[in-house]
């Protein structure tokens, strides 16, 4: 942390703290504060220097912790402010940082602000969140939103939600318990600075900031063009919402307010944003706003308009969208964030390889060659090192806990009760694209619970079933001769990025093959000329690939085979193994 781009260099492991870890003597059956604290070794020897936890503080849950209801107090499962204190102390000991995650796009319906701003219209904080007439009331009195938007979380219902205390709608984009915050007053920006100024003064060395470019809302909130086909009443908005007309005019005056006063990571969460220039103007070196964003092309390649649902894809396309933020990066003086996996999405083994028992450590250490040799700051998602996969198509769908699931599954029962084929595909999209797969608790061991929580604990999720045969413990221990595990691959993929980051971290990008259908290749350059050689082949299938003419490979430092594969190719054909990548040294 020693360099003034530390922010660049440090590896992110984000934790989501219902499912992490908790601590022994807790009956809660929840993850804690004292039990990510109780981690932080194991984080220390896998290669991590900063910490993002998803939201601790207090929250009624109604869409796990990103509904805050006070921020200067923590959810009473996971723990108290000391124990926030204690965990930083022990981060610091380590020489490691806690990340916090900033939901400041809406509150809980359940935070004093709102319970006092919904009390009356005439409430000094009536202003602060977003409330409309209806559009018009009906003859029996049956009120109408003020426009078509529909609900992030679950499309089937109004972003508007009705009070009928003061008979209007306040906005609520993700659900009824979220209600929007109003950013055009200047009252709830302060109110907002001061939160940061609270967890920066308190040791937290940034934010991840939730939804942070959907703070800045089109004035009138217009009727959204209809998308979504027979039987939707809403439309998703986004157009109206993303990237809004005042967005960068707030993140500069955080900037300024805030940011600017503090040695900060920061990352902002912006759904539904790919365009370059529009990118710079938050991520370019002299943009004065955040030092990087979340940008979901990759993780929405199987996204049409809505998220559950799918598109088709393939691997060019993803090809394509990790090349072009690569170069658009190095070529636009921006900086990348690195990610394949969070909490809102389905595993990566399951999503970008094969997760069957055959491949599935073999595809999670394809995934892991990858991430660990793109330039950017790197996160990683709890289990994401161990390769857990998705949730089994076999568990019921009471074990599904996510509020997106909830309304998807109740939206698909209200349009086909009696159509067994669209409650077959509603089922189907929710085994690929549930939020739950990554929810479910932490794989430690094989002992009772997973070592998640203690034996005579309930744990709040279903803890998946392979538990027994992939988690951390056996893949710590693992001695596998010439190969590695999952995480013994991780670990020694992130050691061997800090030794080359100016290769692997600050490098130049060129990728090879581009028309080729299942290689990923790429060149990664150092500024002083020292080369690096990735092969990925995104395949099943046994494959040659050729290397170029003007490049040579002095040697193989590895594959997700095998430990290393010193030899030097005789051939310029270079034959793959089904989902086998490489690294050679140019
Ligand atoms: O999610 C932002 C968001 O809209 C996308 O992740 C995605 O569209 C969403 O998951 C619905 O498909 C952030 C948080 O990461 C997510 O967990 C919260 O539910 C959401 O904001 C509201 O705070």
């Amino acid at each position: 942390f020693s360099t003034p781009q530390w922010w660049k260099e440090a590896v992110v492991y984000q934790i989501y703290p219902s499912s992490f870890q908790s601590h022994s003597g807790a009956t809660t059956g929840w993850g804690s504060i004292q039990g990510i604290a109780s981690r932080l070794d194991y984080l220390k020897s896998l290669g991590v220097d900063v910490v993002w936890s998803s939201p601790i503080c207090k929250s009624p849950q109604a869409d796990m912790g990103y509904d805050i209801a006070d921020y200067k107090q923590i959810y009473h499962r996971y723990g108290t402010l000391q124990d926030v204190d204690n965990l930083i102390a022990e981060l610091t000991k380590r020489g490691m940082k806690l990340m916090m995650d900033l939901v400041v796009n809406h509150t809980s319906n359940e935070h004093a602000w709102f319970l006092e701003s919904r009390s009356s219209k005439d409430s000094p904080k009536r202003d602060w969140y977003i409330w409309k007439k209806p559009k018009s009331v009906s003859a029996d009195g049956v009120p109408e939103p003020p426009s078509n938007w529909a609900q992030i979380l679950g499309e089937a219902n109004s972003a508007w939600t009705y009070d009928e205390k003061t008979g209007e709608y306040y906005l609520s984009l993700f659900t009824p318990e979220q209600p929007d915050l109003n950013w055009e007053n200047p009252e709830v920006r302060a109110a907002v600075w001061d939160v940061m100024h609270f967890w920066l003064q308190r040791g937290a060395a940034g934010f991840r900031m939730d939804v942070i470019n959907l703070i800045s809302k089109v004035p009138g909130y217009p009727d959204a063009e209809v998308v979504l086909g027979a039987g939707c009443k809403f439309q998703p908005a986004f157009k109206y919402f993303v990237n809004g007309p005042k967005m960068h005019d707030y993140l500069q005056e955080m900037h300024r307010e805030v940011l600017s006063k503090y040695d900060t990571i920061t990352v902002g969460e912006m759904p539904g944003i790919s365009d370059d220039d529009e990118v710079l103007r938050t991520v370019g070196a002299k943009a004065g706003e955040l030092r990087m964003i979340f940008i979901f092309d990759l993780v929405d390649i199987d996204k049409p308009h809505v998220r559950m649902a799918l598109k088709p894809w393939d691997v060019k396309e993803m090809k394509s969208i990790i090349s072009r933020w690569q170069r658009v990066m190095i070529e636009k003086d921006g900086w990348n964030s690195v990610f394949i996996e969070n909490h809102d999405n389905p595993r990566s083994v399951s999503r970008y390889v094969d997760d069957s028992d055959e491949w599935r450590h073999i595809g999670a250490k394809l995934i892991a060659l990858m991430q660990t040799t793109l330039g950017g700051t790197l996160f990683i998602y709890q289990g994401e090192e161990i390769g857990l996969r998705n949730i089994s198509k076999s568990w019921d769908i009471e074990e599904f806990k996510d509020i997106e699931t909830i309304n998807y599954w109740a939206k698909v029962n209200d349009l086909y009760a009696d159509n067994p084929e669209e409650l077959a595909y509603g089922r189907k999209i929710i085994d690929m694209k549930a939020r739950d797969h990554s929810r479910t608790p932490m794989h430690w061991n094989a002992e009772e619970n997973a070592g998640f929580c203690d034996a005579g604990a309930k744990p709040w999720m279903r803890i998946m079933d392979d538990y027994k045969t992939v988690n951390v413990d056996a893949q710590m221990k693992a001695d596998l001769g010439d190969d590695l595990s999952v995480w013994q691959f991780w670990q020694r993929g992130l050691k061997d990025r800090k030794e080359h980051a100016d290769v692997f971290v600050y490098g130049d990008f060129e990728e090879l093959s581009v028309e080729h259908p299942n290689v990923f290749a790429y060149v990664r350059t150092s500024i002083k000329g020292e080369k690096w050689l990735v092969v990925l082949n995104y395949s099943g299938q046994e494959l040659e690939w050729l290397m170029p003419d003007n490049l040579s490979v002095q040697f193989w430092a590895c594959s997700n085979y095998v430990k290393g594969r010193a030899e030097k190719p005789l051939k310029k054909t270079i034959p793959l193994k089904p989902w086998e990548g490489i690294l050679g040294r140019g």
